[in-house]
């Protein structure tokens, strides 16, 4: 073993959450913080003598010396070959399919998605198999059992190479293979999408907006959006990726990316509006006065995809997480496919689409993707959807009222609690499971609750088990109010609460979500008891 082995103790807590170690910076850069948990992964997944790893993150704050570390670690640990991108950039689903195309034994991403960059904001590492996806949950369980044992890691004392050459170079005796971060995507969403078909609609005149939000998509939608597909320069907003994300929260919603919102609903709207978040993995999509909630455009892109060239034999199957609304099942009820429901966290896709029993999947949280990488992809969305504008002519509002009067609509809702104190919040989680056996048959008004559990899932490929995912409470005729925690945040607990009703008539019903959900969302803080126990009178954020 090449290197020095440097002596170490555990640090308590670093349990990988839905998506990954998240932590503040401050945590992470603590001494043998970072390299405990890389020096667990290792241990825990076991990779062959010279195996290659794809090594890339957002771009935020701590990504280029914690890069250099883990490069400096994986040359002492007996890798072959690490594959990074330039500048240490790769967005998710662009590692992703970096692992995938060059048959790599799997890939360490830094990010923290959507949550605050900068000195004082929040770090992510995450480790991905040699299908590119998210490791399974008993990979993230032996990872965390790693983490406290540890006593030691091994790092090569020679420094890692300037990242910011393209070509190879050298760490110890590892190679380092240091790529353009877009090319290879490019390549792929090339491969998928009919290119000329949106690039002609662009040229007649369809006018576009993205916004990058000074995260990690602002190269790649430059190359692709602007340079390839002709959209106009400046149709790409906030492109150059910053550490701190300009100060801001990377995440596409409606409070974060609100100036998109305003510009949407003004009378200069472009055609057609998006943005992604801090790693690239998340999408929303908009059209001039149009939203499309991230379930709907599950739902929407099922229903549609054969419209693109990749997909246009059709979709196996589909699948959503528990939390996300079934507007997705009515589609894959119609297109006589499956859907499964899965917990959240898009680890939980990877088996599905490894055995080809779904095509296309998401999560309410503007996650979706499909089987051409194991990550939720942010541009991928995007292009799909411009190719079904493209493809069939008609507006994304038009899009949007065809679907609902098709297939009814699911008015749906997250509200987010964030920071709240985490036994405050753990106590109304556990006071509401100890209470599920009394809920069924319990009526509020015209609602009477049907089921109530918390949900477990039983992988259909390989059989594992995951419990305790998230509280499911079901009434009569559908409602739904789904409650879990937060596994993503870094300060005190985020309580979630989803809500959701379908109407297979909406034109009757307005369209506002959260005034033909007011009777729902009345009886879910009834149940959850949720000002008496936190003292919050209203959601942080809703979306
Ligand atoms: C949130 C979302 C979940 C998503 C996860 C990672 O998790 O709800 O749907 O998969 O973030 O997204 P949680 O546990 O906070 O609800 V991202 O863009 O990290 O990579
Ligand atoms: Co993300």
């Amino acid at each position: 073993m090449a290197g020095t082995e440097i002596s170490t103790k555990p640090f308590e807590g670093q349990k990988p959450g839905t998506s990954g170690l998240r932590k503040k910076v401050s945590v992470f850069a603590q001494p043998h913080y970072l390299e405990n948990f890389v020096q667990s992964i290792f241990t825990a997944v076991k990779l062959p003598a010279e195996s290659s790893l794809v090594v890339g993150g957002d771009g935020r704050y701590f990504n280029e010396p914690a890069i250099g570390t883990i490069i400096r670690m994986a040359a002492a640990n007996g890798i072959g070959r690490v594959i990074v991108g330039q500048g240490g950039i790769l967005s998710t689903p662009a590692a992703s399919n970096l692992i995938r195309k060059r048959g790599a034994n799997g890939g360490i991403i830094l990010s923290a998605s959507h949550n605050p960059g900068g000195p004082d904001g929040d770090f992510g590492i995450k480790f991905n198999g040699a299908n590119g996806g998210p490791a399974a949950e008993s990979v993230t369980d032996a990872i965390f059992a790693a983490t406290q044992s540890i006593s030691g890691y091994r790092i090569e004392d020679a420094p890692a190479p300037n990242l910011n050459r393209i070509g190879q170079a050298r760490c110890g005796d590892m190679r380092v293979e240091i790529v353009d971060p877009v090319t290879d995507y490019q390549a792929l969403m090339e491969s998928l999408f009919d290119f000329d078909r949106i690039a002609g609609m662009i040229k007649s005149g369809f006018r576009l907006r993205f916004d990058a939000m000074h995260a990690v998509t602002g190269p790649y939608a430059l190359a692709i959006l602007e340079e390839t597909l002709g959209a106009a320069p400046g149709s790409v907003i906030n492109k150059v990726p910053l550490p701190d994300f300009g100060g801001h929260h990377p995440d596409p919603n409606p409070v974060h990316a609100k100036a998109l919102f305003d510009l949407m609903w003004s009378c200069n709207a472009p055609d057609f509006g998006a943005a992604s978040d801090g790693d690239g993995d998340r999408n929303i999509v908009l059209g001039q006065n149009t939203y499309i909630a991230p379930s709907d455009s599950l739902a929407m892109l099922a229903a549609n995809a054969h419209l693109a060239p990749a997909y246009a034999g059709g979709v196996t199957g589909i699948a959503r997480s528990m939390p996300t609304s079934c507007a997705a099942d009515r589609v894959a009820a119609a297109l006589g496919v499956p859907v499964f429901e899965t917990p959240t966290g898009w680890k939980f896709f990877g088996n599905l689409l490894d055995d080809g029993r779904i095509t296309i999947c998401g999560e309410e949280s503007a996650g979706t993707g499909s089987n051409h990488v194991r990550e939720k992809d942010g541009l991928w969305a995007v292009l799909l959807w411009l190719n079904i504008v493209a493809a069939s002519g008609k507006s994304m509002a038009d899009i949007q009222a065809d679907h609902w009067r098709q297939y009814g609509r699911n008015y749906y809702s997250r509200h987010d609690y964030e920071a709240v104190d985490a036994d405050q919040a753990n106590g109304l989680m556990d006071n509401l499971r100890a209470r599920l056996p009394d809920l069924a048959g319990r009526r509020f008004g015209d609602y009477t609750i049907l089921t109530a559990d918390d949900f477990a899932y039983t992988d259909p490929v390989d059989g594992s088990v995951s419990a305790n995912q998230g509280i499911r409470i079901l009434f009569e005729g559908g409602p739904r109010i789904v409650v879990r925690l937060s596994g993503t945040g870094t300060e005190g607990a985020t309580l979630r609460l989803y809500l959701e009703r379908y109407e297979p008539d909406p034109a009757e019903h307005g369209h506002d979500p959260q005034a033909a959900l007011a009777p729902i969302i009345h009886i879910a803080g009834e149940i959850t008891e949720l000002t008496a126990r936190t003292g919050r009178a209203r959601p942080d954020v809703i979306t």
